[in-house]
C-alpha cells in the first residue's frame, strides 16, 4: 500500500463567494490557495474557475492562464474540471481539454444534483475519454453512484485504457441525488473497484458537507486516497467555517499520517498516475 494522494478541490462551481468570503475565486486567490495547499500536503488541484462576478466560467483564456499560473507557482498536478456547472454545455466542457492540463475530470453518468441534473450522456463521456487520450491528459473518473462503476467498466472494455494505462477514480459521495456519504457506501465502492475495474486501479474519495469525515476515514481504511476542499465542504466542524483550503488539506494529511500512509509528494503522485512527465 502506498502513501496517500491528496487532491484539493478549492472552489467548485456551486459555493457562493458572497456567503463564503474565504472561497478562492480570483486567479490570485486560487494561486495563493494552491501554494498553501501544496505546503500542507496536496499533490493534485482540481480546478473550477470563476469570472469577474465570481460566477462559474469555462472561458478558454482564463483556463489557459490558470494552468500556466498554477504550474508557475507550484508543482501540483493541475486537474481541470470538465464537469463545470450544471448549466454548462457539452462543447464548452469538452473544450476545457484544449487548455492542456495534466489531468481532467470525467464523470461517468448523469446524476440528480440537488434540485438540478448533472448531465453526462454516454456519447459525451466517450468523447471526453477519447479526447483526453489524444491529448495525453490523465483522466480522473468521477463516480457519483454505484452504477458509474459499471459504466466505467463498459467504457474501458469498449474504448480502451486511458493515456498512461492507469485507471484512477474518485468517489464523490453525499451529493443529494447520488450515493450516500457514509462508511458502508465507501466499502461498497471500494469492493466495486476491485470487482469491476482493472487491477491496480487507484481511488480517492470525497464526502460532501458533513459527510467529509466519515468518507475520509473509511477511504483511508480501504487503502484509498483523499480529496478535500471548499468545493465539497465549507464547514470545518459544527458551527466552525473553513478558514481556507489548506486547513482541510492539513487535516487530511494529519489523518493520513495517523493511518500510517502519509501524504505523497507531487513527484510520487506523477509516478503513481503514470503522467507524461512522471520522470
Ligand atoms: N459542479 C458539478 C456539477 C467535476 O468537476 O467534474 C460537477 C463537478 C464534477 O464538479
Ligand atoms: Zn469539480
Amino acid at each position: 500500500m502506498t502513501g496517500t494522494l491528496i487532491t484539493v478541490a478549492p472552489t467548485g462551481a456551486e459555493v457562493d463567494k458572497a456567503e463564503v468570503p474565504a472561497l478562492p475565486v480570483t486567479l490570485d486567490e486560487l494561486v495563493a490557495a494552491a501554494v498553501a495547499c501544496e505546503r500542507a500536503g496536496a499533490s493534485i488541484i482540481h480546478v473550477h474557475l470563476r469570472d469577474d462576478d465570481a460566477k462559474p466560467t469555462l472561458d478558454p483564456v482564463r483556463l489557459r492562464d490558470a494552468v500556466a499560473a498554477l504550474k508557475d507557482a507550484t508543482d501540483l498536478i493541475v486537474q481541470l474540471s470538465t464537469g463545470g456547472s450544471v448549466r454548462d454545455g457539452e462543447e464548452a466542457r469538452l473544450a476545457v481539454l484544449d487548455a492542456e492540463p495534466d489531468m481532467a475530470s470525467c464523470t461517468m453518468g448523469t446524476v440528480n444534483f440537488g434540485d438540478d441534473v448533472f448531465t453526462n450522456r454516454w456519447e459525451f463521456v466517450v468523447r471526453l475519454h477519447e479526447r483526453m487520450r489524444e491529448l495525453a491528459v490523465v483522466p480522473e473518473y468521477e463516480l457519483f453512484d454505484l452504477g458509474h462503476l459499471a459504466a466505467l467498466e463498459r467504457l474501458l472494455d469498449r474504448h480502451g485504457l486511458p493515456f498512461g494505462e492507469h485507471v484512477h477514480v474518485d468517489f464523490v459521495l453525499g451529493v443529494p441525488g447520488g450515493a450516500a456519504g457514509d462508511a458502508s457506501t465507501v466499502t461498497a465502492f471500494a469492493e466495486g473497484v476491485r470487482r469491476y475495474l482493472p487491477e491496480g486501479t487507484t481511488f480517492s474519495a470525497t464526502g460532501i458537507g458533513r459527510t467529509t469525515l466519515p468518507v475520509m476515514f473509511a477511504a483511508l481504511a480501504h487503502g484509498g486516497h483523499l480529496r478535500v476542499g471548499m468545493e465539497d465542504t465549507v464547514s470545518f466542524a459544527r458551527r466552525q467555517a473553513v478558514t481556507g483550503n489548506d486547513q482541510l488539506v492539513a487535516r487530511a494529511a494529519a489523518a493520513a499520517a495517523l493511518a500510517q500512509r502519509p501524504a505523497i509528494t507531487t513527484v510520487e503522485a506523477r509516478k503513481l498516475l503514470r503522467m507524461r512527465d512522471a520522470d
